[in-house]
Order: structure tokens, then C-alpha cells, then sequence
């Protein structure tokens, strides 16, 4: 953590093109899960293995955002979002992931896009958030060399009926999350424990998925589409500014070291550079799956953005010595006490930094942040208030972070914050809240935190309110205290 200053902290402003929004996905908060609404997802039938979600917590009602998306869309915008990340759900569009389009479910969506662009609200759409229809999964899933086309399929469909409105695609999101704790570890849908080999194969097939979905984009788009994708940014940052410090974060953020799928290179390199990288073909070996030389050709496509999840990061610095043939650099463990949020990730501020930086350098597209933001212990008071300091503590340290890489030359493009409203957290259930907005899941009322109204002057002053004491009215600003 930065250590106070006496200076008065240097003006901040975002670009004036910079996109502000927030994010959410459709399985974590949408609800709408009867038959006869949609189909099913592994995420249903994973939510019905005991014990394999938080307190046996069901992800089928979430947020009932399919009843209530008009007044979230509203509330979105009473609350400055210019822009939301929404993905759409697989199998709510074809119940079988495959032939017959779900009617009542493409109209989901297309009534959300009109009540989003009402409310002045760009949409910027997922494709894919890990809810991948059942029906699919018991044809083989991801294994399955036919994945790429089911979901070249559905892409198609849905950039049909949305593109005359929707301009900014995403393909796929966190294949390293949906392929390690989905398929190796066992701990996220469709929750099986498959060897090295399968878990390859099936990233080869989501990565020959991305990039039939990419092609589907560009030759169903009714206006001309920006298509990126929102892998997991696993950044590792410097102790220091010191050159050989962050040299040494570079050389570990593209590194592969492990026979798993933590990584970025195995899936980012494919898509924006053509070739697996020779450090994860060393590492993997004979688990990499043989394929055709047309299959990456397929893979990378050209895209117009890298959009990138970051939440935290890894602390390191210049090996010394570097022992002969090891690596570059060492952990540098968090100051004891250094600030963690409810699922005990690292306050990592400098990983808002280094991240984009580092991946801006690597691949030269444009980054977008797809997703940020924490969880916290938040409910509400007994004035009906959510007061979540953390989460603005939190949000402004990164997106100060963030503004460094911007001034220093990194080219992003905008910020999504994850979550608009607490939402279904996965195997958390609804444990963990992530939300701007707190929800009550007994009566589904929404109330705006003050994270809500803090985010709201910051994207009105693009910035600018950042390096503002945030009015908490119940604890005066220490003077001492700085903004970096
Ligand atoms: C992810 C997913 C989100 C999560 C969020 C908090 O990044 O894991 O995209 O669906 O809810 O990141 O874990």
C-alpha cells in the first residue's frame, strides 16, 4: 500500500471516450429457469449435486432480473452507467444449444437490448458465461471437436436478431475459470475432474469456439460489430518501479510453469498471436492435442479489443540470483495484514496497472476492463442504509492505479464494474456480494450501496472525484490520509 504523501494528489480524468459501465451475467442473476422459459445449463444440474454449492444455494431464481430487467435497466441508469455488460444464456436461446431457437427466450433479450438503449444504456454482449446447455454436455460438451460449430450456431442467432442494435461482442468468458475449476478440478459446473489431456482438448475446442464465434460476428453483424473476448487477466506486478522488478512481473505474468490452466498465454496467445506458447508446450507436452494447422488459423481471428478481468494480482521481483534455467523472478508475499476482501483475494491495486500494461505491450489491442470490483461484508443498516467502504476504498485505488497506465500510455478503452447487483457467486452461492446494488433475495428489493453513489460521480467527473475524500458523513477525513 502507497504510503501517504504530502503532495496534493495530481488531477485525474479518464478520456472523454473512455466507457463507463457495470457487468453482471445471465446465469448469476436472471432466474426464468422453468422449462417452459428456457433450457437447462450445467449450472442447473450442478447446483442439484449436493454440496456442491454454498448451503445447497440455487442459482434458478438469482436476482429475478427476468421479471425486473426494465427497472434494473432504470436503476442502471438513475445510477450513470452509460454501458452494461450483459451475456446471454446458451440454452435460453435454444433449449438444446442446437436447431430449434427458443422464441420466447431470444425475446428476452431483445426486449432487454430496446429497455437498455430506452434507459440510454449501451449493451455490450457475452456470448458465453459458463452456462453451457446440459443437453450439449451430454453430447460430449467442450470435448466435443462439434463445439466450435454448435456454438458458431448459436452466435449466429443471436447476432441476427441483436446486431441492428448491439455493437460490442464478446465471445467467451474465463475459459481458464469454466476449463480449470469446470473440468480439472471439479469445483465449478459442469464439476468433473478430467486429466491434463481432456482439459486441453477441451481449451483447444472453447478456443476453436471463440474463433468460429468471431467469424459468425463479422458475417452476421447488421452494423459494424467491435468483437473482443473477457479471458481472466493473471497479472503479476513489481514490489517496486525498479526496471528489473518489472521486468521480472512481466516475464511472470506470460508465464506457463504449471500442468494446469492458470495462465494467459496458453489461451491469449492462440487468439491473438497464432501459436500456442513454446513454455506451455514444454510444460504440457504430450497432453497437447494434436490438431490440423487450420485450427489456428481458426483460433485467431483478428479482434478489436482485449477485454480482461482483474481483481487482484501477484506480488514479485528479479530472482537473486536467478538460478541456472529457473525463473526470472520470486514471490514477494503480501505485508501480513494486507487488506483481502470475503474470498481472501489480495487488495492489488498495482495489478490494475501492470495488467493492462503488460498485456497492452504483449498484443496491441485496445483493453477493455470487463470486469473489477470486490466483495465485502454488506448488508443493510438499521437507516435502511448498505454502507460498503471497503468497496470504494477498493475501487478507487485500482481505478487511480488504472489512470497511472492510461497517462503512461497504455490504451484502455473502458471499465465495467463487477457487479452491478449481488448476484449468484458461483459454488458461493449467494454468500458473496459483489454488487453496487445490494439485494435483498427474500423480497428481491434493490438498494443502491454507497459504492453506487460514489461510482456515480466518478463517472460524471471521469475521474475527477477520485482523489475526493468519499463523504462517508460518519467518519472524518484524517488530513494526514492521501490519495497516492
Ligand atoms: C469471474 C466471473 C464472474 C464472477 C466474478 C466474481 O470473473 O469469475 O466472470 O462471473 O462472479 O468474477 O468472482
Amino acid at each position: 500500500m502507497p504510503s501517504p504523501s504530502t503532495q496534493p494528489p495530481a488531477p485525474v480524468q479518464f478520456p472523454a471516450n473512455f466507457t463507463w459501465g457495470v457487468a453482471a451475467s445471465s446465469y448469476q442473476i436472471e432466474g426464468g429457469s422453468s422449462p417452459d422459459l428456457r433450457g437447462e445449463s450445467v449450472w442447473d444440474a450442478f447446483c442439484r449435486k449436493n454440496g456442491a454449492v454454498f448451503e445447497n444455494h440455487q442459482g434458478g431464481f438469482a436476482c429475478d432480473h427476468y421479471n425486473r430487467y426494465d427497472a434494473d435497466a432504470a436503476l442502471m441508469a438513475s445510477l450513470g452507467a452509460k454501458a452494461y455488460r450483459l451475456s446471454v444464456m446458451w440454452p435460453r436461446v435454444m433449449k438444446e444449444g442446437v436447431g430449434a431457437v427458443n422464441a420466447i427466450g431470444l425475446d428476452f433479450y431483445d426486449k432487454l437490448v430496446d429497455s437498455l438503449l430506452a434507459h440510454g444504456v449501451e449493451p455490450w454482449v457475452t456470448l458465453f458465461h459458463w452456462d453451457f446447455p446440459l443437453a450439449l454436455y451430454h453430447r460430449g460438451g467442450w470435448l466435443n471437436r462439434d463445439s466450435a460449430e454448435w456454438f458458431g450456431e448459436y452466435t449466429t442467432k443471436v447476432v441476427e436478431r441483436l446486431s441492428d442494435r448491439v455493437t460490442n461482442w464478446m465471445t467467451i468468458n474465463e475459459p481458464q475459470v469454466f476449463l480449470q475449476l469446470g473440468h480439472a478440478d471439479g469445483k465449478h459446473a459442469p464439476g468433473v475432474q478430467l486429466p491434463l489431456r481432456e482439459t486441453l482438448l477441451a481449451a483447444h475446442n472453447a478456443l476453436r469456439a471463440h474463433g468460429r464465434s468471431v467469424q459468425a460476428i463479422r458475417a452476421a453483424a447488421k452494423k459494424p460489430a467491435r468483437v473482443g473476448w473477457a479471458p481472466v487477466g493473471h497479472v503479476s506486478y513489481p514490489v517496486d518501479n525498479d526496471p528489473a522488478n518489472i521486468d521480472a512481473a512481466r516475464a511472470a505474468t506470460f508465464a506457463i510453469q504449471q500442468p494446469h490452466l492458470w495462465n494467459n498465454t496458453w489461451f491469449a496467445d492462440p487468439v491473438c498471436l497464432g501459436c500456442y506458447p513454446e513454455d506451455g508446450l514444454r510444460v504440457y507436452g504430450n497432453n497437447v492435442p494434436s490438431h490440423p494447422v487450420s485450427d489456428m488459423d481458426l483460433i485467431h481471428q483478428k479482434l478489436d479489443f482485449y477485454g480482461v478481468n482483474i481483481y487482484s494480482g501477484a506480488c514479485v521481483k528479479a530472482a537473486t540470483p536467478a538460478a541456472a534455467g529457473g525463473p526470472s523472478w520470486e514471490a514477494v508475499n503480501p505485508q501480513p495484514g494486507n487488506p483481502r476482501n470475503t474470498m481472501d483475494w489480495n487488495m492489488a491495486p498495482q495489478a490494475l496497472h501492470f495488467g493492462p500494461r503488460f498485456l497492452f505491450d504483449r498484443y496491441r489491442l485496445p483493453i477493455v476492463i470487463t470486469e473489477n470490483g470486490t466483495c465485502s461484508t454488506d448488508w443493510t443498516d438499521m437507516h435502511g442504509r448498505v454502507l460498503d467502504p471497503q468497496r470504494v476504498d477498493y475501487t478507487r485505488r485500482y481505478l487511480l492505479a488504472l489512470h497511472e497506465a492510461i497517462a503512461q500510455g497504455t490504451n484502455v478503452r473502458g471499465y465495467f464494474h463487477w457487479s452491478f447487483m449481488d448476484n449468484f457467486e458461483w459454488a458461493e452461492g449467494y454468500k458473496q456480494r459483489f454488487g453496487l446494488v445490494h439485494v435483498d433475495y427474500a423480497t428481491q428489493k434493490r438498494t443502491p450501496k454507497l459504492s453506487a453513489y460514489w461510482y456515480k460521480r466518478v463517472m460524471e467527473t471521469r475521474g475527477a472525484s477520485l482523489t475526493e475524500p468519499t463523504d462517508l458523513s460518519f467518519a472524518p477525513v484524517d488530513p494526514a490520509a492521501a490519495i497516492r
